[in-house]
């Protein structure tokens, strides 16, 4: 029976999801696939925050408070930094530290990312298969309606999300190859659905979208692509992807993300506060489930888990 599970992550919305799919399903039937378009280079160290968001959410040990980073974090060295006038726009913990100077280190000896992530993973105890969409470097580069190009984590971090966007580009992308496994996991006859958690769909799920073959893979495959709306009652629960649909023209909702993924996807979760949505949604020719999405505890990321595995296990009974 078609069990296995892709799920597209970024950030801490994706985590969320990820998190209550590892806790509803075995590790051999859900893999996540997390963004890297947010990595750069700083201070000698390769940061990859999507990946650790969601590693340090399925080993429990992220912090709740910032979205980013570890729980009980202490900042021994950045004010020891601070005292050396070295850059601290960046903020790094001290556990946090450690998993940049590892993985470095790691990729210094010579491999990829994604033998790298699972190390780490496995350091940690995290047992579902977590990946990195390619092993190559992609670079999401923010352009402003000013004019500017700016890398991602200077308009994420150091500018506040403030600069106006008029767009995005993923450098690298053209010539960046998915992950291992990642292409042997959309074509696995064992593939139940792609599940795409509630992350920015500009930002993190569009670079993962956008590399070669993956698109090609999904829609090859009979296995449905449902996309979790990370709008809800016209917000963006954490980041700024409700203030880049308004600064893109883009309606504020959640019919506005269906839009927006319309052709690479199948299916679309709804909040139950926008329900009056959708009718606009199915017109697209969406199937759409109703569901609370909003989760605060771990009872609701393991709830919306259910009802989206309920709702692809739907799917295959709908159309046989
Ligand atoms: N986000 C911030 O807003 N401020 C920071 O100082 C910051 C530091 C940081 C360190 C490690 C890491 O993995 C993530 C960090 N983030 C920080 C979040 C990062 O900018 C991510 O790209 C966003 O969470 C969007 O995915």
């Amino acid at each position: 029976m078609a069990s296995r599970i892709v799920a597209i992550s970024g950030g801490v919305g994706g985590a969320k999801l990820s998190l209550g799919l590892a806790r509803v399903l075995d590790p051999d039937q859900l893999a996540i696939v997390a963004n890297t378009g947010d990595d750069f280079d700083h201070l000698g160290l390769r940061i990859c925050p999507d990946l650790d968001t969601v590693m340090y959410t399925l080993a429990d040990v992220n912090n709740k408070e910032l979205g980013w980073g570890q729980v009980g974090e202490t900042w021994q060295f950045l004010d020891a930094l601070e005292k050396l006038g070295g850059e601290t726009w960046f903020r790094l913990g001290d556990r946090d530290l450690a998993t940049h100077i590892q993985r470095t280190t790691l990729l210094r000896s010579g491999q990829r990312l994604s033998a790298v992530t699972a190390s780490l993973c496995a350091q940690l105890g995290v047992e579902v298969p977590l990946l990195p969409m390619t092993d190559d470097d992609v670079r999401t580069m923010v352009f402003t309606q000013s004019g500017e190009t700016l890398s991602f984590q200077h308009y994420f971090v150091r500018d506040r999300c403030a600069p106006r966007v008029s767009g995005f580009e993923f450098a690298g992308i053209e010539t960046a190859a998915p992950a291992p496994g990642f292409i042997s996991r959309l074509t696995d006859i064992e593939l139940g659905a792609v599940i795409i958690c509630p992350s920015n769909p500009f930002v993190s799920v569009d670079p993962v979208l956008a590399l070669p073959g993956v698109l090609e893979a999904m829609q090859n495959s009979s296995a449905p692509v449902i996309a979790v709306s990370p709008i809800i009652g016209g917000e963006a629960i954490k980041g700024p992807a409700a203030k880049m649909m308004a600064e893109l023209g883009m309606p504020i909702t959640a019919a506005g993300v269906a839009e927006h993924y319309a052709d690479r996807i199948d299916g679309f979760v709804l909040d139950h506060r926008d329900v009056q949505m959708q009718s606009q949604i199915e017109a697209l020719g969406l199937k759409v489930l109703v569901t609370e999405t909003l989760m605060r505890s771990l009872e609701d990321r393991e709830a919306l888990a259910k009802a989206v595995l309920g709702f692809v296990e739907g799917w295959r009974t709908r159309q046989v």
